[in-house]
């Protein structure tokens, strides 16, 4: 028997009979699309399928509650039923599924059911659970300061509700009341885990520990779900904040090909839910209704399948992916001049920490869409370094203010921002502290170009104090340069003087990548220099050699760059003459500029205060080594830090461990002996 007791008239929701049918329609070509994708996985024609099947009334009604000429969504990897209702056609699943060239949501890059089409404001999403939260958050926050009323539904399963992202992205969400509806379609399980071992307590209920309201709802009845969604959209729209949504639903099949749900559900309890199918109740609800009669439903099951024949067939004939190496910069770099001895620059002499707080005023009033937030950054303490104060009093507390203490949150809504617009500079309190927010750098913002094909940019600043020398200890000195470094799609570039923090700035806040900005805490008072006024900008990508020598050429960049060009005078005095190239841009990297050093004089000692092994230096060493050995007079040498997680408090400690003017003058002598 169908339970019809809780299906509510559609008219009552104000739904017109055409969209009531309409969504039945929805339904039927993604149950199709799905039994498609399996016929062609079991023929062997596709290795990958993930599944919607028992989803659609969950799916279906939440789409239909979205107006996706201003509203956002970010679905999940389950969600094909729901996209197919915002408007994809069923050819757009087909290429993914073939992961052909044409595919508009990755270009053949992305396995199936990773959803993405700009032009319905869908915004991609990678394989990693739960970080297109804090995205959600971003994009809802641009949404609210527009003083658009549009909306935001972010979904996933139950299982994502256990990872991080979910709870900080729902906290925030919280403190701005953010347009979001928090979608959590719960199947019971994730993958094999049953809920009882995943979930403590109710998903729903946890709403109130976020003081937002949570509905319960049976995810198989479409009008309960659009009934739900409705309120909840009405809800944000007025500026009222989110709400979660958990839609209790059922999973077909197993949890993608590669999984034997056999193993761990029992085929009773999958016939049960299928007794509960929401396609069935609706239909059974149209025919009731005399909406639906024998011969409409079977020209709607005609046309949904001429619909599936037409879209595979398109896809079976577009062409394969041809430029796998495009698009993992918005905007590629490739240095392709080397530095010249640097020209002096004009300006009144301040130091690097005054540089960047000067700096960071003059970008907001260039740039009225540029905003910053971060632990600590707002007015009246304007960060832990100060490098922020006055922002939030200058240019308001929407465009510099404070954020939770959650570092993924922090770069994942910078993410969400800079896909709406926005110009956003995350700051991260210390490197030590940005480990948490790892996956959304690596996984997320610098790969948001090469996983769309190019159809969204991550323009994401990413300011990060880094480096020892300020008796900051295990926990507040660490370099992490060669993490960062090695994520194609990611761009890092280090300051060591005033004019550089201004010109970096400027030129990463322009950048459509994401750029990371390491700021070395030790020359924030130490280095001193002139600072340019009005616009100006250093190229990304481009070092500056700050001394030419004669004899040897070291390679460095922050606080070593600083030491390295006290070093050359001493060198000088020694009758060693030392040249100093100051990287400024790690990745990419200004290879004319090293190229150029070795010609020059035949050695070259690189300098980081980091760990050698595996350490940044590493890669110049190996580069100089592939394309410049003949120039060589000397094996290149580095000069780096010890084998220890980082300096130790006591200054006794931290003078014996971190590298210093001395060592590398000792290093270099010893090195022009050679
Ligand atoms: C961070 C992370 N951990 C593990 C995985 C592997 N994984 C993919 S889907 C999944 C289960 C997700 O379950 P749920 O959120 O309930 O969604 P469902 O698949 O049931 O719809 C897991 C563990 C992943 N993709 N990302």
């Amino acid at each position: 028997m169908l339970d019809l007791d809780n299906i509510q008239e559609h008219t009552a929701l104000g739904l017109t009979d055409e969209q009531a049918i309409d969504m039945y329609r929805k339904m039927v070509l993604a149950r199709k699309i799905d039994d498609r994708m399996w016929a062609l996985n079991r023929q062997g024609r596709v290795p990958f399928v993930v599944s919607a099947s028992g989803h659609e009334g969950t799916q279906v009604g939440a789409a239909f509650a979205l107006d996706t000429s201003k509203d956002w969504s970010l679905p999940y990897y389950r969600d094909m039923a729901f996209v197919i209702a915002a408007g994809v056609s069923p050819t757009d699943i087909f290429l993914s599924l073939f992961a052909k060239g044409t595919d508009p949501a990755s270009g053949g890059r992305q396995m199936p059911g990773h959803f993405s089409e700009p032009d319905l404001n869908i915004f991609t999403h990678g394989s990693v659970i739960a970080t297109q939260f804090p995205h959600a958050c971003g994009i809802a926050y641009t949404l609210q300061q527009s003083g658009s009323d549009g909306v935001v539904m972010v979904a996933s399963g139950d299982g994502a509700t256990s990872e991080g992202d979910w709870h900080e992205a729902m906290n925030f969400a919280s403190i701005k009341k953010l347009p979001v509806i928090f979608l959590i379609e719960n199947n019971l399980y994730a993958i094999s885990t049953p809920s009882a071992e995943e979930i403590a307590g109710v998903i729903s209920d946890r709403a109130q520990g976020y003081n937002m309201p949570g509905l319960n709802i049976d995810g198989n009845d479409i009008f309960a779900v659009y009934g739900a969604m409705q309120e909840a959209v009405d809800r944000a729209r007025r500026g009222e904040g989110p709400t979660l949504i958990e839609a209790n639903t059922y999973r077909y099949y197993a949890h993608t090909s590669d999984d034997d749900d056999k193993l761990y559900r029992d085929r009773e309890e999958v016939a049960s839910w299928r007794r509960r199918d929401p396609i069935t109740r609706l239909e059974q609800y149209l025919i009731e209704t005399r909406l639906l009669d024998e011969r409409t439903e079977q020209a709607i099951h005609d046309e949904v399948a001429e619909m599936v024949a037409r879209g595979l067939a398109d896809a079976d004939e577009a062409p394969e992916l041809s430029d796998p190496f495009s698009h993992v910069y918005a905007k590629p770099i490739e240095p392709t001049v080397p530095a010249s001895l640097e020209a002096p620059i004009e300006g009144e002499t301040i130091n690097l920490i005054t540089g960047i707080n000067r700096a960071l005023h003059e970008i907001f009033a260039a740039h009225q869409d540029v905003l910053t937030f971060g632990q600590d950054i707002a007015d009246p303490k304007g960060g832990v370094f100060k490098t922020t104060k006055g922002l939030t009093t200058a240019f308001g507390a929407e465009r510099a203010f404070n954020a939770p203490l959650a570092e993924s949150l922090i770069i994942g809504m910078g993410i969400g921002m800079a896909a709406t617009g926005s110009k956003p500079i995350a700051e991260i309190q210390f490197a030590d502290f940005i480990h948490p927010a790892f996956d959304q750098i690596l996984s997320e913002a610098a790969r948001i170009s090469y996983r769309s094909a190019g159809r969204w940019t991550c323009p994401l600043v990413i300011r990060v104090p880094y480096g020892g020398g300020i008796r900051g200890a295990l926990y507040h000195s660490q370099s992490i340069e060669a993490f960062y470094t090695h994520i194609p799609g990611l761009k890092v570039v280090v300051p060591s003087t005033p004019a550089d923090a201004k010109g970096l700035l400027w030129s990463a806040i322009e950048d459509p990548d994401p750029v990371m900005i390491l700021e070395p805490k030790k020359l924030y008072r130490l280095a001193k220099g002139p600072y340019p006024v009005g616009e100006h900008k250093v190229p990304i990508g481009k070092a500056a050699l700050r001394r030419q020598g004669d004899d040897l050429t070291i390679i460095a960049y922050g606080t070593m760059a600083h030491y390295a060009m006290e070093a050359a005078e001493v060198l000088a005095q020694q009758g060693i003459s030392a040249g100093v190239l100051d990287l400024r841009s790690l990745r990419p990297l200004d290879w004319p500029s090293i190229e150029a050093a070795v010609k020059l004089n035949g050695k070259v000692l690189v300098v980081h205060e980091d760990n050698k092994f595996m350490g940044y230096g590493a890669e110049i060493v190996a580069q100089i080594n592939d394309k410049a050995f003949d120039w060589l007079d000397a094996p290149v040498r580095r000069h780096a830090g010890f084998e220890i997680p980082s300096f130790p408090y006591s200054e006794v400690g931290e003078a014996m461990t971190m590298i210093s003017t001395v060592g590398i003058v000792e290093a270099a002598q010893e090195l022009a002996r050679y």
